[in-house]
């Protein structure tokens, strides 16, 4: 039997299928986020406004309500999941562009670290701009970061931490560079929730990027400064 309580998701209006699309984020309902993700792009909706407005506000809700444990960690795994579900759908229409390759980034989340939602939507936002994105997933010690500068020789080296206890992390990675010699051969940009731009000052990064706009922006500029340059 039908159950009488699932709402049509399609007879909701833009403004209505956003807001339900929060509640559906909230409670970890990843078909309806997919299903909420495919009516408003068939709407006409730029696949850039269904993240910012459906998914990533959503997210950041889910977010306060963690910090103030109204939710807890299995509930915010669905709720991780869910907006992972609606980005697996957006991402090929961010990347579609057709721009050439404006630079190359390995990015990842440091040691310790799980958190990627993030970190994968920056790299999402790059590929979407032309870019060229090695996503080396989370929890990445510094081999890892080595290792995939010399095999794939990016311009720039990406690092993401969610937490207070992991984010003093890229500094042993830019440490390692550093004593290595190779400091000066990648832009080193860096970004997280609890970091600013004090922090990737202070732990000699190229830059800090509160959000992907910014992270797309700004590896813009630093690349073709670096390209100027050379
Ligand atoms: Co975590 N968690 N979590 N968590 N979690 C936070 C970060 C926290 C702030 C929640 C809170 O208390 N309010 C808190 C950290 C507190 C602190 O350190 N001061 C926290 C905690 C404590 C924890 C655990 C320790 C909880 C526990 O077990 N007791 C644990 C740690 C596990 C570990 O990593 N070792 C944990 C676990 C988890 C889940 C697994 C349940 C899940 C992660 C699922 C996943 O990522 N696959 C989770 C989630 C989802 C969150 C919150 C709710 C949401 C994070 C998120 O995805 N935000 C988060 C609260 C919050 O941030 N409001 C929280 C949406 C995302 C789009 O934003 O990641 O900030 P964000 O990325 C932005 C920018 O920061 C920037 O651009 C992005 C897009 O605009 N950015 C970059 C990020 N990386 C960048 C890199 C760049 C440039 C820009 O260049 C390279």
């Amino acid at each position: 039997m039908e159950n009488i309580d699932e709402i049509d998701l399609s007879a909701l209006s833009d403004d209505e299928l956003v807001e339900q699309m929060h509640d559906d984020l909230y409670d970890g309902l990843k078909e309806e986020i997919e299903e909420g993700t495919h009516i408003l792009l068939d709407r006409g909706w730029e696949p850039y406004a269904v993240l910012q407005d459906a998914l990533v506000e959503g997210m950041r809700i889910v977010g306060i309500d963690f910090r103030d444990g109204i939710l807890f960690v299995p509930e915010v795994l669905m709720s991780a999941n869910a907006m992972k579900g609606g980005m697996a759908i957006l991402r090929p229409l961010l990347a579609e562009t057709g721009a050439p390759t404006v630079g190359k980034m390995v990015i990842g989340t440091v040691k310790g670290d799980i958190h990627d939602i993030g970190k994968n939507l920056v790299a999402m936002m790059l590929e979407g701009a032309g870019f060229e994105v090695i996503n080396l997933g989370i929890n990445n010690p510094v081999e890892n970061y080595l290792n995939a500068l010399e095999e794939h020789k990016p311009e720039l080296l990406g690092m993401s931490a969610l937490l207070t206890t992991t984010m003093p992390y890229m500094k042993v990675v830019i440490d390692t560079l550093v004593e290595q010699s190779i400091r000066d051969d990648y832009i080193v940009v860096v970004g997280g929730a609890p970091l600013n731009e004090e922090f990737g000052n202070a732990i000699g990064a190229d830059a800090y990027c509160r959000d992907a706009a910014v992270a797309v922006e700004t590896c813009k500029e630093l690349v073709a400064e670096m390209r100027a340059a050379n």
